[in-house]
């Protein structure tokens, strides 16, 4: 089969490993466009590294850490080996009214990462569940302390805090709000902070919008600050098209917040586990949030597992009452799964022995230099980039938003690197082992295939 050929590529996909016909009806797809994808599927069966194989055998290079998940590469032996042990050794147990080693040993090890102060960890099973807990965590503290009129959440316009009706409430996605109805009663949306006009083509965080910050004030001044529970956002929004902070940003939201007794919940999702260059983006930053949701990275996408980081403070308020009762009415079947924090406390291991928390600052300006040799490629309007995390947004074409980038991911595909789109940017987080000769790969194909689409 030539590899530059969709029909024999989309006859092989159909196939299984095993070379039979694999049915693909019954599995509703998420995130996806099932009619599409059914037609010419894009199957992975392999994974290694930098990269990934399909069922024929075709490498992939991944430009996206799977889904922003696979920080330290696939199939990381110690990662591997600890899943393996763990399910051999104690496959569950019940994190409600019962321990178990691990879960204490990786909330101690997590502890030592995350910014000095969030020093208390929840666990969850995905970063749309962090936000839920982080969410309810803000309500349910200042009921604690009295003040329970304190019930309001404030997001962002262009927010992404996961799926679930907390996360989409605060979240700024237009999509969710047109389809699934009025959402929790009482949030409200602070601006986005991207600007073209003034910002396109920056390197690292663009120097224009710290004002945007005081867009808050204006959301106290309408509703009151003794109703205003929590503000959440994301240091860097990734999955509404790379979005930074402009400089002095965050650092205004921490002291308007501050000001008000608003609590500020940094959703670290994305950025968290060494994206940016730093464990975390508060620290590149150097705001420290009282609430700090993580996913993704915490096992390098190996098992699902999220995480919520609060101070100190906010735990004891909830410490209060008869000591057999329960203090916080919250948690999953699987929080604290026992395969999910061995494979966490291999991904630590793993992290620390290559340094790749803070490999990603060692790489950035190679990245940053690639990137932004697509400046001038047919419809690249901007180019924007921080730490491991780069955006390339086109031109739309007119009636047809999404379809440019979305051919190109096609495009990029058949050329063996995987990367993502959102809207009409393209998104790419590559693994933090990435090498320079990968991202001139990921650079190189994306500026080919803009040519040729030109
Ligand atoms: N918060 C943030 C900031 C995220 O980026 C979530 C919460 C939800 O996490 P779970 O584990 O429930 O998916 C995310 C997830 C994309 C993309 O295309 C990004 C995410 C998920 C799926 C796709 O960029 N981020
Ligand atoms: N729905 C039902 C009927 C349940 O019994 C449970 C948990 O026991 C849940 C939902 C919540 O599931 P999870 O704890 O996996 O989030």
């Amino acid at each position: 089969m030539h590899k530059d050929d969709p029909a024999a590529l989309a006859a092989a996909a159909t196939a299984s490993t095993s070379g039979a016909k694999q049915p693909m009806d019954a599995y509703w797809m998420p995130f996806t466009a099932n009619r599409q994808f059914k037609q010419v599927p894009r199957m992975l069966a392999k994974a290694a590294g930098m990269h990934y194989w399909t069922p024929e055998g075709r490498q992939i290079l991944d430009g996206i850490a799977g889904l922003w998940c696979v920080n330290a590469g696939h199939a990381r032996p110690k990662i591997v080996q600890a899943i393996a042990e763990q399910a051999a050794e104690m496959d569950f147990a019940p994190p409600f009214n019962m321990g178990h080693p691990k879960a204490f040993e990786l909330a101690e090890r997590l502890v030592e990462l995350t910014p000095k102060g969030l020093n208390k960890v929840f666990y969850t099973n995905s970063g749309s569940e962090a936000v839920e807990t982080a969410l309810k965590m803000a309500i349910g503290y200042h009921r604690a302390r009295g003040e329970g009129s304190r019930t309001r959440l404030i997001g962002r316009e262009r927010g992404y805090h996961g799926v679930n009706f907390g996360g989409i409430s605060v979240g700024g996605i237009v999509g969710n709000r047109k389809t699934f109805g009025p959402l929790l009663p009482g949030a409200d949306h602070i601006r986005h902070t991207h600007d073209l006009s003034r910002n396109a083509f920056s390197r690292g965080v663009p120097e224009h919008g710290a004002e945007l910050a005081d867009d808050l004030e204006r959301l106290v001044a309408l509703h009151d600050a003794s109703t205003i529970a929590a503000v959440i956002v994301e240091p860097v929004a990734g999955s509404t098209g790379v979005l930074l902070p402009p400089k002095g940003y965050l650092q205004r939201l921490r002291s308007i917040c501050d000001k008000h007794g608003i609590l500020l919940i940094f959703d670290e999702v994305i950025t968290g586990f060494g994206r940016l260059g730093s464990p975390f983006a508060a620290e590149y930053f150097g705001v420290t949030p009282d609430l700090m949701t993580v996913a993704k990275g915490i096992t390098n996408g190996c098992v699902p597992m999220g995480a919520v980081f609060c101070k100190q403070a906010i735990h004891d308020a909830f410490m209060t009452g008869p000591e057999h009762a329960i203090e916080f009415l919250h948690g999953y079947t699987y929080s604290a799964h026992p395969l999910a924090c061995a494979a966490a406390l291999g991904t630590l291991d793993t992290y620390a022995e290559e340094g790749l928390l803070t490999r990603g600052a060692k790489m950035a300006p190679v990245f940053e230099n690639a990137l932004h040799s697509l400046k001038g490629a047919p419809h690249v309007i901007d180019v924007r980039n921080i730490g491991l995390v780069g955006g390339i947004e086109l031109e739309p074409i007119a009636g047809n938003p999404g379809r440019r980038a979305f051919d190109i991911f096609l495009e990029c595909w058949q050329r063996g690197v995987l990367i993502r789109t959102t809207g009409d940017t393209i998104a790419l987080s590559p693994p933090l082992i990435v090498e320079s000769s990968h991202l001139d790969q990921i650079v190189s194909t994306i500026g080919d295939v803009l040519k040729s689409q030109g």
